[in-house]
């Protein structure tokens, strides 16, 4: 392979080496991407890059995106060292073995390459696995050796590792190893977990100063060994494919999200109702029951901006069909839904029946666009259906044709669609590795496009109802790829009613919202098993800050609407809606934000307090946008929490205590207690509670105001569709001197509140 370095050359702003060795010619490659973002590829495949996750036309060095600031490759030389390639902000010095290290500015080291001995000390031969196997024993090592595709890089004793999209376990994940191959797997999840239904092979690296990210871009099923094997390198392999990386140099874990969300694209902002609480159960058995569902919502005076539908509302499990017997007329729920303020979101499994006369099945057979076996037969599985053929989504024509079926749907009334099973799930054994499917203009194996099956299907959707409605599409997914937050929110899945569950919401969410995927969140109350009064009302208190707030569960479980727990569980779940209700403009707020700056809605408190050690591996607080702290119990019984709050000035968001940050301290919690806490200064625009979004003309902002200095930018437009790229929104700066609050409009292009009410904290009595 790459022995010792010869020289280099530069050529269309990339910087090629030539190595002594074998290496057929593949030169390795140094791209400066911006100041901050560093490609190193090489092209094994002779394909160039194939990105799925980015998809804006790299031009080179020259090549400006939106406006941001591109870098430049300042500097090109050699020495003894090796090729010194210089940006402003980082220094690369590639070497012998393309070993490629990174530096800041400063010259202090952010990134090298591992140079010394891998350790193997959990290898596992395959004699050692068929051993275990004997006694049923599942191998929870990997076989450790070299990946075809690989590249190993130094850790830090200090360094922690944040990232990898929806992995179980918890926030930090050095010491772990994963896979990254979409998987359904509907056991209940543990910490160990390898594989998930999403691959984002990105990860974040806080050191004890700076802090860096790596995005592995390779679709194929790719490993993650965050310092399991050795405790001081770490180790990303791939099966196949191109060694293609982007190392992203930052300041702070801010800085990295930021570029990562710059080459793979930010979550856009959502219709304002998507932020609603959304009801939904797998087993909603038929239109009368379902009915009774919104019945009760409305009943119980519980807000709620949609209903899901799930499979049961097809016919035999038939995607673009209707189940008329136990359904009656879809269109006819679907409208007498949206009278009540409810709206209402179906699912859709990419799995198409194989049946005759079937339009779907027909009109794919006849354009060749289901996924085919080598031998170029049309290739069938078992999913819900029964025999099911598979989308080629990854060719245009058949996103395209998808696209255009969601047309069915949005004449029905519908107001978003749930992607399921797009890993693609299969009953009877995964999809051969040899499936045939397309990568955009060519054949590509199953092992190539697996991973962004799920990208594919949801970049479908959202184009093909972008272009029905031209309002913000509103997606939600299970499989999903790096960069599918331009196209889906998503949900972590079949998890289970149980405590650990409950646990591991927090580091789950917070982990994908720094990989990307900001719109996210749990079935609250958990998918599988049986739900505990107890449990669901302290699901309810993290949901309410989850950026997707969905109760949903499994058919065959104990039903689990808010009232079927007795009424102390009903009054907790009421007063937690209608406190998510409230913080609509302030949630909403960080959703632009996010589109803006890339920054997630619910994020660790490492995101914001990075220096501080007592938060490194904090899993069970986080925190919404920068203003908003909470701490939920997450324990069964216990009526107190241990609240750690960071450096600063708080408020208790329930009795306005003041308190001085940095400590530690229990805060008593019986079960309808969250504990919030408000940074000092802040200001929280809140709105009236409201049954559903759009009840009124949201037309009262009250801003909640606490103690301290501080200013705030509210965001505000019609929350529905694309206007406000053209301008249609309306952005005010908010000043907060102790309590003396100054509203200024900055930008002017939306009508504007009738009335802005200014309301003093607890806090301000409280001295
Ligand atoms: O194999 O559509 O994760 O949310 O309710 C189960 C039925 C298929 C899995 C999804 C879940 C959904 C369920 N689906």
């Amino acid at each position: 392979m790459f022995e010792k370095l010869k020289g280099y050359h530069v050529e269309d702003g990339k910087v090629y080496f030539r190595y002594e060795g074998d290496y057929e010619g593949k030169e390795p490659c140094v791209e400066v991407i911006s100041d901050t973002i560093i490609n190193v590829f090489v092209d094994y495949t002779g394909l160039g890059h194939r990105s799925r996750a980015i998809e804006w036309e790299r031009q080179g060095q020259n090549d400006t995106k939106e406006g941001a600031e591109k870098g430049k490759l300042e500097s090109v030389s050699q020495d003894e060292s090796g090729v010194i390639i210089k940006t402003k902000k980082v220094t690369i010095i590639v070497g012998d073995n393309f070993h490629v290290d990174f530096y800041d500015h400063e010259g202090m080291p952010l990134s090298l390459a591992h140079r010394g001995e891998r350790k193997k000390n959990a290898a596992l031969s395959a004699s050692l696995l068929a051993f275990l196997a004997k006694e049923g024993h599942a191998a929870s090592g990997s076989i450790i050796g070299d990946y075809p595709i690989q590249e190993v890089r130094s850790l830090e004793d200090k360094d922690c590792i944040y990232g990898l999209g929806d992995k179980t376990g918890f926030l930090n994940k050095r010491h772990y190893a994963y896979e990254m191959w979409n998987t359904d797997n509907p056991n209940p999840q543990e910490d160990n977990f390898k594989v998930l239904y999403k691959s984002i092979p990105f990860m974040l690296v806080l050191k004890e100063k700076g802090a860096y990210g790596i995005f592995f871009d390779n679709h194929g099923k790719t490993y993650f060994d965050m310092g399991k094997e050795g405790e001081d390198y770490y180790v990303l392999g791939a099966d196949e494919g191109n060694l293609d990386y982007y190392f992203i140099a930052g300041e702070n874990l801010k800085d990295v999200v930021t570029d990562y969300t710059y080459l793979t694209g930010r979550a856009p902002m959502q219709q304002l109702w998507t932020l609603g609480f959304h009801q939904s159960r797998w087993g909603y058995e038929s239109e009368e029951e379902i009915r009774g569902i919104a019945k009760g919502l409305r009943e119980h005076e519980l807000p709620c901006d949609c209903i899901h539908f799930d499979i049961d509302y097809m016919d035999h499990y038939k995607v673009f069909t209707w189940n008329k017997e136990t359904y009656q007329d879809g269109g006819k729920v679907i409208s007498d839904f949206k009278d009540m303020g409810i709206k209402s979101v179906t699912i859709m499994d990419p799995g198409v029946k194989v049946e005759e006369g079937y339009y779907v099945y027909e009109e794919g057979m006849k354009n060749g666009y289901f996924a085919k076996t080598p031998k170029g037969e049309v290739y069938v599985n078992e999913v819900w259906p029964g025999d099911a053929v598979f989308p080629d989504f990854g060719n245009p024509k058949v996103r395209k044709w998808w696209g255009e079926k969601q047309k069915y749907l949005v004449d029905l009334g519908v107001a978003g669609v749930w992607n399921d099973m797009n890993e693609p799930a299969s009953f009877r054994g995964p999809l051969p590795n040899d499936i045939v499917f397309t990568d955009e203009d060519m054949p590509a194996p199953h092992s190539q496009m697996h991973n962004v099956y799920g990208h594919n299907m949801a970049k479908a959707t959202y184009e093909g109802w972008r272009e029905l409605t031209g309002k913000r599409p509103f997606v939600i997914t299970r499989a999903c790829y790096g960069g599918s937050q331009k196209y889906t929110t998503g949900w972590t899945g079949d998890n289970h009613s149980i405590w650990a569950h409950l646990r591991m919401a927090i580091p789950q969410l917070c982990n994908m919202g720094l990989s990307g995927m900001s719109f996210v969140g749990t079935d609250v109350g958990g998918f599988g098993s049986d739900c505990t009064p107890e449990l669901f009302a302290r699901w309810i208190q993290i949901g309410c800050f989850s950026p997707f707030f969905r109760d949903h569960c499994a058919k065959g479980c104990r039903m689990q609407e808010p009232w079927q727990f007795g009424p102390e569980v009903l009054a907790i779940s009421r007063k937690y809606i209608n406190l998510r209700y409230e913080l609509l403009p302030y949630i909403y707020d960080l959703m632009h934000e996010c589109e803006t700056s890339g920054m997630p809605i619910m994020r660790p408190l490492v995101l914001e307090y990075d220096k501080d050690e007592n938060v490194k591996n904090r899993n069970d607080e986080f925190m919404l946008g920068d203003r908003i702290l909470v701490a939920p119990v997450v324990e069964q019984g216990a009526k107190e929490k241990l609240v750690y709050l960071p450096k600063g000035v708080w408020y208790d968001y329930w009795t306005g205590e003041k308190i001085e940050g940095n400590c530690s301290f229990v805060r008593t919690a019986p079960l309808d207690v969250c504990p919030i806490y408000v940074k000092a200064g802040a200001v929280i625009p809140k709105y009236p509670v409201r049954m559903h979004v759009g009840e009124d003309k949201d037309d009262l902002l009250i801003l909640e105001v606490y103690p301290g200095e501080g200013t705030y930018a509210h965001y505000q437009d019609n929350g529905e569709d694309f206007a406000y790229r053209q301008g249609a929104y309306n952005t005010y700066q908010i000043h907060n001197l102790n309590g003396q609050v100054e509203v200024f409009k900055q930008h002017e292009g939306y009508r504007d509140y009738e009335k802005i009410k200014v309301e003093m904290t607890a806090g301000f009595q409280k001295k």
